[in-house]
């Protein structure tokens, strides 16, 4: 029997971290359930968050297969795993050398950017003012519209590393941050977000988001 995949998400409107592997899911063009906990509500949030995971973070992944569960967390190991388990989805560039630095670029965006996650937090339907950004901000932002051209141009395009891969579904998040704050970036650049923001999977995490909007979303 076929497996099963249940994503379990958070709000998506604010859940970077959920929509990276949200994205790989949807490349592999797997069938999958998806539960949504609501962030900002705690302590509801945590409780309902550790009923799938004791970590008690979202994005968590469920495999259900041959009679077994298998839970992977973290958004990197469920691209990771997909990636794996669905080679014909070229999730990462076939090449080894062209995949080490597919991998190099997730990881960075995986393990770094703190004061971009910071001033910035993903607020997918916004459109709001680009605030005053500290110095650490703006090096970030120059370093990712530096990665981001330097691939692209080295590689042709349409995506990062020519095909969709695990390295542009963890930049997804930012290219909707650069779209709700305005962040001034060369035609490159700009020609990039609008393709990544073009895809399916990014206009129907949209448009759940303008739901939750719509419906009210706690301010804090
Ligand atoms: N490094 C983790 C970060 C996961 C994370 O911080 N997720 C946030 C939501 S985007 C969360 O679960 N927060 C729990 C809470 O708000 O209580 C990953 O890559 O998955």
């Amino acid at each position: 029997m076929a497996a099963r995949y249940t994503l379990i998400v958070g709000t998506k409107e604010w859940s970077s971290w959920s929509l990276r592997p949200y994205l790989a899911l949807r490349a592999t063009g797997i069938p999958f359930e998806e539960i949504v906990v609501p962030l900002r509500q705690q302590p509801l949030t945590g409780d309902e968050i550790r009923r799938f995971s004791p970590a008690g973070r979202v994005p968590i992944l469920k495999i259900a297969e041959n009679g077994q569960e298998m839970t992977v967390w973290d958004s990197l190991a469920i691209c990771e795993t997909l990636a794996e388990r669905h080679p014909d989805a070229g999730l990462w560039p076939a090449t080894a050398a062209v995949r080490a630095e597919a991998r190099s670029y997730a990881c960075e965006m995986h393990s770094g950017f703190p004061d971009l996650r910071d001033q910035l937090p993903m607020a997918f339907v916004h459109r709001l003012p680009l605030p005053a950004l500290r110095e650490q901000t703006k090096t970030q932002i120059v370093r990712i519209i530096e990665a981001w051209s330097s691939a692209l141009s080295r590689f042709g395009g349409p995506f990062l590393f020519g095909g969709f891969s695990v390295a542009d579904c963890m930049y997804g998040p930012v290219v909707s941050r650069f779209v709700t704050y305005g962040v001034d970036v060369p035609p490159l650049i700009a020609t990039y977000m609008e393709r990544m923001m073009a895809r399916p999977a990014m206009r129907e995490w949209g448009q759940a988001a303008q739901i939750e909007v719509d419906a009210g979303l706690p301010t804090s």
